[in-house]
């Protein structure tokens, strides 16, 4: 064994000064001086928040860093089977915080460590910038994976792009949006650069055949220009547990090969360094789309990039202990988090043929067994295709085998389905359109073991129509469920530490951030007078923070009694924000036309909205500045006072939404039934104690019947209805709802300013309605008075926000780990101990 081959006075070295990571606040002070000394060159009289920050953050990096060693050595050691996930998103936010918290030593470095230093720990951990190298809910999920695989034990690591510019950061100038470049990378002590771990990545080129000595035709891909994938590494510590996974980013520079070599040597050095920024294109920015697909060259460069680049790390590792090849997939799980990193699926296929001489039919099932996919959309606009010569010109050789696993595919299908004769067409990998296009999803179903969705609904839906002749080739049992879930450190222990920490008050503990069912217990007090009112001020507490927050960000003041209805997410026509302003408009015509006794006797309410727009989408942007123009009209409107207040908060990201998802009253997740997959903002904001107003879509379903149905105000058409009603729009008009009338005409009237900015939003609806606004419009409001009542008896209501938080258990991410490691991965947890392996 490897451990056998070191020498004893070498293991006695290291015995004798390996670092052990600090355990008390002496140890803890030591650690941050000596980094703010000497890494950071500071002193104490140039000691500010940044470098306490950075002092505090290095010192917590030791700590994980050494349990990061020993989690590598044990698994390796162990040689079971591991998971790596692949995601071209990880939207991690702030790591210190988390950071504290898992390895639990947060009090050592707030009460004793930072104060000695003369610091405040929430001033310490604001200087942090979010890492965000992610859209939105896909993103999130993957960085709620990582913490439950490590926090569960699972040997598991994750694999993406880093991005040197993550997300733009949005801002609002004159009420509308305006991107500002993230360049995050400034100062990231979470990372560990690997200079030794690098590979070689092809592109372009062209395919040679030959036949080898045995007859068997050999294909070469070669002429390609090649880039350079350089490892980065993000340690992701597991909650109260030494198990720390890895999180393997990929950065792109230009292969220092001799290619470049010559071109200096022949004067073409500009040449040679306009090379290397082109190279370094390839990870420089996050495509801004959630829910897209625009079919970019350079998107697909990314793609093949890092699934090139992780499969060979994976290969590698796997190739050095010396198992056949047949025990790959009894070692290797691989997730696709969409159908982004489906070119693993040809890349591995190409691995096992071309390199590693294996025959077509063991590869393949090699590479079957190896996959699992998880599908996010429904919408045929979010679907990823990739034109024919595109694929061609880039990457030649995996269009070979693309085409080879279809026809093999097809051949099945013909034989399964001799009288179906559209089926082959349907289904084909290849849609013959011009350009002929790859369906994405369909290699990769095509190419995995399991596919899932993300929530009961979804996972249906997907089966009766996108998929559905696929259910009929391969049978039900390739399809499969794994409802959506957040990680409870960050979205209950960190975003809300009162609360959780009223939780563990009765429960005698916090075993139940690792086992969130734990929390039916607290459905007794539910009833109970002193808990109720402890609740309620935790959740006033947080509104405050909120409303300090609106105050300095927004120079608006908002009043923490009213009732705060927020809809925070990405900005898209399916998730209906416009609605929800349309709403708000509705609200603030009525309150004019009160008197002003009428008036002071209705529920005051503060609808806050946040989100970003993709840059191009021109209708998401019209809604950010909609709200923001009903914002100014509304917030200076004298007559209205507390009762109305309309708020957009700039730069949605993790860390805002840690600010406000403990602070709501009611939350919006209001998206055209059918059309959002699962949603997972919903899942924190009633973890929190707020109630929800929602569609039947995605996980509300599942909420609803986990906290049952008198404690969520659900509204509007069902799933199943929507095509009849988007057909009778098309043959019959679309019907304008009396009260949307109503706002629509106030908008054309100016009230918000010039009518034209906005008669694009006023326009879709009248003519297509698609996202069946007006339909759902009235039963929207009625809805919200309904919540204004529910919301007047206190009393009443904490009832129902204890009861949803108690039944929230179900919905913790490592509830869904436990589901993909059983029914996807077939993995085991691997315990570290605690003094290594
Ligand atoms: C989201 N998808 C779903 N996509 O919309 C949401 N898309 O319902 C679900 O809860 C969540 O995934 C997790 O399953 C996205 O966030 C994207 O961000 C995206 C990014 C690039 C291309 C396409």
């Amino acid at each position: 064994s490897v451990e056998a081959e070191i020498p004893d006075a070498q293991k006695s070295a290291w015995k004798k000064h390996s670092a052990s990571g600090f355990k008390n606040k002496e140890d803890f002070e030591a650690a941050a001086i000596r980094h703010i000394e000497t890494t950071l060159a500071r002193s104490l009289y140039n000691c500010d928040e940044g470098a306490a920050y950075g002092g505090t953050a290095l010192a917590f990096r030791d700590r994980l860093i050494i349990d990061w060693n020993k989690t590598q050595q044990s698994h390796t050691f162990a040689d079971q089977k591991r998971v790596y996930y692949l995601s071209l998103e990880f939207l991690m936010g702030r790591a210190l915080d988390n950071a504290m918290l898992n390895v639990g030593l947060k009090d050592v470095a707030r009460v004793e460590g930072l104060a000695d230093l003369g610091f405040r720990m929430e001033d310490v951990i604001g200087i942090e910038r979010d890492a965000a190298l992610g859209n939105g809910g896909l993103g999130r999920l993957a960085a709620c994976f990582l913490d439950s695989l490590a926090s569960l034990d699972y040997p598991a690591w994750g694999y993406g792009l880093r991005y040197r510019y993550g997300i733009f950061k949005q801002e609002i100038i004159n009420g509308y949006q305006v991107e500002v470049p993230d360049y995050w990378l400034d100062f990231n002590p979470w990372e560990f650069p690997r200079h030794d771990v690098t590979v070689d990545i092809q592109f372009y080129g062209n395919v040679r055949k030959y036949n080898d000595d045995n007859g068997r035709q050999v294909s070469v891909w070669e002429n390609g220009e090649i880039v350079t994938a350089n490892a980065y590494d993000v340690p992701i510590p597991g909650y109260n547990t030494p198990t720390t996974n890895n999180l393997r980013l990929w950065s792109s520079k230009a292969a220092s090969g001799e290619f470049d070599f010559q071109k200096f040597n022949s004067g073409e050095y500009e040449q040679s360094v306009h090379d290397q920024m082109r190279a370094e294109t390839i990870s420089a920015v996050l495509y801004p789309n959630d829910n897209l697909d625009r079919g970019k060259e350079l998107r697909l460069k990314q793609q093949y990039f890092w699934c090139a680049a992780s499969l060979n790390d994976i290969v590698r590792r796997f190739k050095k202990s010396k198992k056949a090849w047949k025990e790959f997939p009894n070692q290797i799980a691989i997730q696709l988090n969409d159908t982004h990193p489906t070119l693993a699926i040809p890349e591995l296929q190409r691995i096992l043929v071309d390199n590693e001489g294996l025959d077509w039919d063991t590869a393949w099932s090699i590479v079957v067994n190896t996959f699992g996919y998880t599908n996010h959309t429904v919408m045929a606009e979010a679907l990823e295709k990739w034109s024919v010569p595109l694929i061609q010109h880039l990457l030649p050789r995996h269009l070979e085998i693309i085409y080879e696993i279809n026809l093999h595919f097809l051949q099945y299908v013909e034989r399964t389905f001799p009288k179906d004769r559209d089926m082959l067409s349907r289904v084909s990998i290849v849609e013959e359109s011009n350009p002929k296009m790859i369906r994405m999803a369909f290699l990769a179903i095509v190419g995995s073991h399991k596919v899932n969705g993300v929530a009961e609904l979804h996972s249906d839906l997907i089966k009766t129509t996108i998929f559905k002749d696929f259910v009929k080739i391969y049978g039900q049992d390739k399809f499969t469920n794994v409802t959506n879930g957040i990680t409870p450190r960050r979205w209950l222990h960190q975003a809300n530490p009162k609360l959780s920490e009223l939780i563990a008050s009765k429960l005698g503990g916090y075993d139940f951030l690792k086992d969130l069912t734990l929390l039916h217990k607290i459905e007794t007090y539910a009833d109970d007078k002193q808990f109720r009112k402890a609740f309620q001020d935790i959740k006033f507490a947080n509104k405050t923070r909120l409303a300090n927050y609106i105050k300095e960000t927004t120079g608006v003041k908002v009043n923490p009694a009213a009732l705060f209805d927020i809809q925070v997410k990405r900005i898209h026509e399916y998730k209906r924000q416009q609605l929800n302003i349309f709403g708000v408009i509705h609200r603030y015509l009525a309150l004019k036309a009160m008197s002003p006794e009428e008036r002071k006797k209705m529920q005051p309410r503060v609808s806050i909205f946040g989100g970003k727009a993709a840059p191009g989408y021109w209708m998401a942007k019209c809604i950010i500045h909609l709200v923001n123009e009903v914002g100014r009209v509304v917030n200076n409107d004298p007559e209205i006072g507390d009762a109305l207040k309309v708020i957009f908060i700039e730069d949605y990201n993790v860390s805002k939404c840690e600010i406000i998802a403990p602070a709501s009253d009611i939350s919006e997740h209001i998206s055209t039934a059918g059309t959002e997959a699962s949603g997972t903002s919903n899942m924190k904001f009633v973890l929190n104690g707020g109630l929800i107003i929602g569609t039947c879509d995605g996980a509300n379903i599942e909420i609803t019947r986990e906290i049952g149905e008198d404690n969520i105000f659900l509204f509007g058409n069902l799933a199943e209805d929507v095509e009849d009603i988007r057909h009778q729009h098309t043959y019959e008009g679309v019907l304008i709802d009396d009260g949307l009338q109503k706002v629509f005409d106030a908008i054309h009237d100016g009230m918000f300013g010039h009518s034209d900015e906005f008669s694009a939003l006023t326009n879709t609806v009248v003519n297509h309605d698609h996202w069946l606004t007006s339909a759902d419009f009235e039963a929207y409001c009625k809805t919200h008075d309904a919540i204004d009542e529910a919301f007047k008896d206190q009393e009443a209501w904490l009832h129902k926000t204890i009861l949803a938080v108690a039944r929230m258990g179900f919905f913790t991410a490592d509830r869904c780990i436990e589901e993909y490691a059983e029914m996807i991965w077939n993995v085991e947890p691997q315990k570290i101990k605690q003094n290594g392996a």
